[in-house]
């Protein structure tokens, strides 16, 4: 690290249009908030650059949805969203949004130069226009039936029922979201970054000279690149954005991955009057964190902006995460398959660095993982609270007991205390080695075994047992017993920080320099505070609502998914007139044995009394249907079911969750009534 001065460290900024949840946090804010604490704690130069991406289509989707402004929705949601990272902890040095005056005029200029620059090429090309509207439409405002699947709503950029990519001009009969017009073919112009012309420029860059990049990262730039590059356009018609800032593209604006990751440059801007030192000079060290769906757009097309704009610096690292799943289900903001911060916030108040800690131990670096309650609460019981919380609370309580809470005096070592202590240097080797490399939880698992190793030492020498023979020997074990417990409060500072700051509290000490750890921190003579509890046990109960509220969410979505039923194809009315259906009147109603569904009915249909089995009986109890009126298909070919012979059909009408109800006239009338 030694080539830089100072660190830029980036966070993707998260669409301004809902709040974010684990999943955004496992991938980019945790381990960022990590490493920026940790550099930090080295003495580094460093800025943690945050904001909100608040252009964008669906920002605009949303506001119409609900009849306010677009800027009305990004209040709403940066707001949600700052609030819930201070309160989680993420230590942003400015948390900035590009619906600000600085990122406009920073967007806006950075295409102007490149604009008169001849950095774009311009194109014509036919899109989708809504006259009634007066606009072009954006792909997601373009609904059509999917070419390949004959989903009816599929949009102008995916079918989301079978998940292939779409242009909007393959959609079948296409409409428009906004007025349900059909929309007409239209010319319209606009500028491109002609990422062709970095290819080559781009393949030295990555897959010559960042070939430490991570494997998930490499691999995509690699595929992105040996596939070839196609220009870009980074303008578009919409009416939300940054408009672009030339004549002839009036009601245009850049297009929002052109404007977003601008905004990282802006937020240094609006942080610092230096921001030109954290960008320009070649001994900054720029690293973006980000999630895999971002990855071309921070390896590939922002560092081709940079490079034709040609005065910054370009990032050094890229250390994408995969995704997290949620008990098994992909996360999904418009399914609210999701854990939400701020509500993990309300419902488990003070228990940031549970989840901190949880999001860490199950990152998902190198492939997506799976994130569930149960495994929460066994984290935190049987490794919070087990191993850490258990090793900090046996030697504060024994000092308090023993010595008054006055930190004692080291006597002399024995081989086994050097052993112990040799080991500790060790441990925070192997936790720099992989914070330096991201490998984040790999990082936290060692530092788990600096509290297993105190919880070992504690076990192995039981100064319980020497107190009353030998209290000098008590003495070095509990002074070495709180050396270990000053290093796990900085060692872990980055990644739970909220505990190692109460643990500092319980030792009575400040903030300790990373490379103070392994020095004897607590001087023989200081008095600590009063014990308490690090970490609590989670129980069943508080899991229990979670689940609960899975799956509540989880029926709610099967009811509103579940499928109408695609239309048949028609029949003449002949065909219709040929069944003969009455009104009948169950007489007669008993379960059929051995059977689940089945219920026997004896039916009065007018013409004549007979049985018919239908497959009701989960729905309805014999006692109730007697009496009731249905409607029977009478002429159907009698069919024998469970050895009882079924003469005709009732109409039942199925609802969203498969239960059945009958089909009945609206008022009783007479038996054997035709219905037609
Ligand atoms: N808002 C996309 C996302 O949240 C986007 C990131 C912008 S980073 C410059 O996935
Ligand atoms: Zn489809």
């Amino acid at each position: 690290m030694a080539k830089f001065k100072r660190n830029l460290i980036t966070t993707a900024l998260p669409y301004a249009n809902g709040p974010v949840h684990i999943g955004h946090l496992a991938g980019v804010y945790v381990p960022a908030d990590i490493y920026v604490r940790y550099l930090r704690q080295k003495g580094e130069d460093v800025v943690f650059i945050g904001g909100s991406d608040e252009h964008g289509v669906p920002i605009t989707i949303k506001a119409q949805k609900e009849g306010v402004t677009p800027q009305d929705i990004v209040d709403r949601y940066h707001k949600i969203i700052k609030d819930s990272f201070e309160e989680f902890g993420i230590s942003f040095d400015i948390y900035s949004r590009t619906s600000s005056a600085t990122h406009h005029a920073l967007s806006s200029a950075f295409f102007k130069k490149l604009y008169d620059e001849g950095k774009f090429v311009e194109k014509t090309s036919m899109q989708y226009y809504d006259e009634k509207a007066g606009q072009f439409l954006a792909d997601r405002y373009i609904v059509g039936k999917c070419p390949h699947c004959g989903n009816e709503r599929a949009y102008g950029d995916q079918c989301e029922a079978c998940g292939t990519s779409l242009n909007a001009t393959d959609l079948i009969d296409p409409v428009s979201a906004i007025t349900g017009n059909k929309p007409e073919l239209k010319e319209t112009k606009h500028w491109y970054l002609p990422l062709e012309q970095y290819e080559d420029w781009l393949k030295k860059w990555i897959l010559e000279d960042h070939q430490e990049w991570k494997s998930n990262v490499y691999g995509q730039c690699k595929s992105w690149l040996d596939n070839g590059l196609q220009p870009r356009a980074v303008t578009r018609d919409l009416d939300w954005g940054v408009p672009v800032p030339v004549e002839e593209a009036a009601g245009k604006v850049l297009y929002v991955w052109f404007d977003a990751p601008i905004g990282y440059i802006s937020a240094t801007k609006d942080l610092t009057l230096e921001w030109e030192k954290y960008w320009k000079d070649p001994e900054t060290r720029m690293i973006h964190f980000i999630g895999k769906d971002n990855i071309v757009f921070h390896c590939i097309i922002f560092p081709a902006m940079l490079k034709a704009e040609g005065s910054y610096i370009l990032p050094d690292n890229v250390p994408a995460n995969e995704f997290l799943n949620l008990e098994g289900d992909k996360i999904s903001t418009s399914r609210n398959w999701a854990v939400w911060l701020h509500e993990y916030l309300r419902d488990f108040e003070g228990k940031q660095d549970v989840l901190r800690y949880v999001l860490t131990a199950n990152a998902p670096e190198t492939k997506d993982n799976d994130f569930t309650w149960k495994d929460f609460q066994a984290r935190n019981n049987n490794e919070l609270v087990a191993i850490y919380g258990n090793f900090i609370n046996r030697a504060l309580v024994l000092t308090q007991k023993y010595f008054g809470g006055v930190v004692p005096e080291r006597g002399e070592l024995t081989d086994y205390d050097r052993e112990v202590l040799a080991e500790i240097p060790e441990i925070i080797g192997r936790v720099e080695k992989n914070l330096d490399a991201f490998h984040f939880r790999e990082a936290l698992k060692e530092c788990m075994n600096l509290a297993r190793l105190g919880n070992k030492y504690l076990a192995d020498t039981e100064p319980w047992k020497l107190i009353r023979n030998d209290e000098g020997r008590v003495k070095t074990i509990l002074n070495i017993c709180l050396q270990i417990a000053a290093d796990l409060s900085t060692l872990t500072e980055p990644f739970i920080p909220f505990s190692a700051a109460k643990l500092r509290n319980f030792l009575n000490i400040g903030p300790v320099a990373w490379n103070r750890m392994g020095d004897q921190i607590i001087p023989a003579g200081h008095t600590l505070n009063e014990p308490g509890l690090l970490f609590e046990k989670i129980e069943d109960s508080q899991i229990q609502q979670q689940v609960d509220k899975l799956l509540a969410t989880k029926k709610a979505n099967e009811m509103a998914n579940a499928r109408v039923a695609p239309a048949k194809p028609n029949v003449t009315f002949d065909d219709f007139a040929r069944m003969d259906i009455r009104a009948g009147k169950i007489v007669a109603a008993e379960k059929v044995a051995k059977t689940k569904k089945l219920m026997k009915l004896t039916i009065d249909t007018g013409i004549d009394t007979r049985t018919v089995v239908s497959g009701i009986a989960e729905y309805y109890a014999p006692e109730e249907v007697i009496g009731q009126q249905v409607s029977i298909l009478v002429n159907l070919e009698p069919k024998l079911l469970k050895g009882i012979e079924s003469q005709g059909m009732i109409l039942m009408a199925e609802n969203a969750d498969g239960s059945l109800v009958f089909v009945r006239p609206d008022q009783d009338i007479k038996t054997g009534s035709e219905i037609r």
